[in-house]
């Protein structure tokens, strides 16, 4: 948990790092598989994970480095994880989609949307059964924000009173779909009256607003008041997926959204209102540009796991 302004501009830097080195190693042809960039979220996962303990828990999705950094998954078996070698934080069987990390209450990726909700309101049961006042907090798109199981998890932690915090960051798309063509109403938030649930919607580009909602959120989790519901209005700058054409949008809407750009955003905020010298900042970012290659290194020169141990950890 951390209330220092550097701190929380290098966490979102570390994940804009983490992102542009993994599409470059894209484009070289030398990563397998997909990857679902976080380029754009940054102040997402930073501003909500700012403010949890090791003991609260985090469910993530499909587009998760973001939160797994957030939240304080080592850089280098994270990035080894990525690429699916035996030094991963999950012996390089999560892959892309799926890291986890117990000890620190990241309870993973997942690959099927929506998935993650039931399995945060069951940290959040849990939590409330220690009794020790942890919270659950469950990150989401807004495509997810369709599936049935976002409607049972709000009705069940409403009912409960579960100590839930659900995440909607809209980035607008669902895959090549757009958010609105889908639903009647585009604010996700809108829904969680319905059930009893408090909410809020944040300007997802602004690390403090979200930190600040955040808060208040995991306060009335704490406190025993039960579930928020909280929708960050944000913009993945990739596509769906690195690759994705992006036919389903214009290049103007994406330079519109960059122009909002969340780290930019905060490194003025630290200079105009925080007072700290750019030389700083200077130093910050090129010693993390180094810490992100060093993992990257580090992850490339990693071992597959065995052909021997692949049947290691399978449970079914
Ligand atoms: C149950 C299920 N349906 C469909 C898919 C295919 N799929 C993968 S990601 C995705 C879109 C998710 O959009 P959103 O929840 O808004 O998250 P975003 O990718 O925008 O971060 C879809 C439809 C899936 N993985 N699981």
């Amino acid at each position: 948990m951390t209330q220092d302004p550097i701190t929380l501009y290098r966490s979102m830097l570390l994940i804009r790092e983490c992102e542009a080195q993994l599409n470059d190693l894209f484009a070289k042809n030398v990563f397998p598989g997909y990857i679902h960039s976080y380029l754009g979220q940054e102040a997402c996962a930073v501003g909500v994970c700012s403010g949890l303990n090791d003991t609260d828990y985090v469910v993530s999705n499909h587009r998760g480095r973001g939160h797994y950094l957030a939240k304080g998954m080592a850089l280098k078996p994270m990035m080894a994880e990525m690429l699916g070698k035996a030094t991963g934080i999950c012996g390089g069987r999560g892959g892309e989609m799926h890291a986890a990390d117990p000890a620190l209450g990241i309870l993973g990726g997942n690959g099927i949307v929506g998935a993650g909700m039931p399995i945060g309101a069951g940290a959040a049961l849990a939590a409330q059964m220690d009794g020790l006042g942890a919270v659950s907090v469950v990150f989401f798109g807004e495509g997810a924000s369709n599936n049935g199981a976002f409607g049972e998890t709000l009705n069940v932690a409403a009912a409960w009173k579960l100590p839930l915090i659900m995440v909607c960051e809209n980035n607008l798309y669902a895959e090549m779909t757009p958010f609105v063509q889908t639903v009647g109403q585009p604010d996700v938030a809108a829904r969680a009256t319905g059930y009893g649930v408090a909410s809020e919607i944040v300007d997802g580009n602004d690390v403090l607003a979200v930190r600040a909602a955040a808060g208040r959120a995991v306060d009335r989790a704490r406190a025993g008041d039960g579930p928020t519901l909280l929708e960050l209005k944000t913009y993945r700058w990739g596509g769906h997926f690195e690759g994705d054409p992006r036919k389903y949008r214009t290049r103007n809407e994406e330079a519109e959204w960059k122009a909002r750009c969340p780290v930019a955003r905060f490194r003025r905020h630290l200079l105009a209102e925080v007072g700290v010298e750019e030389d700083r900042l200077v130093t910050l970012e090129a010693a993390v540009a180094a810490e992100v290659a060093e993992a990257v290194t580090f992850a490339l020169d990693s071992p597959l796991p065995a052909p021997e141990t692949a049947l290691l950890k399978v449970f079914a």
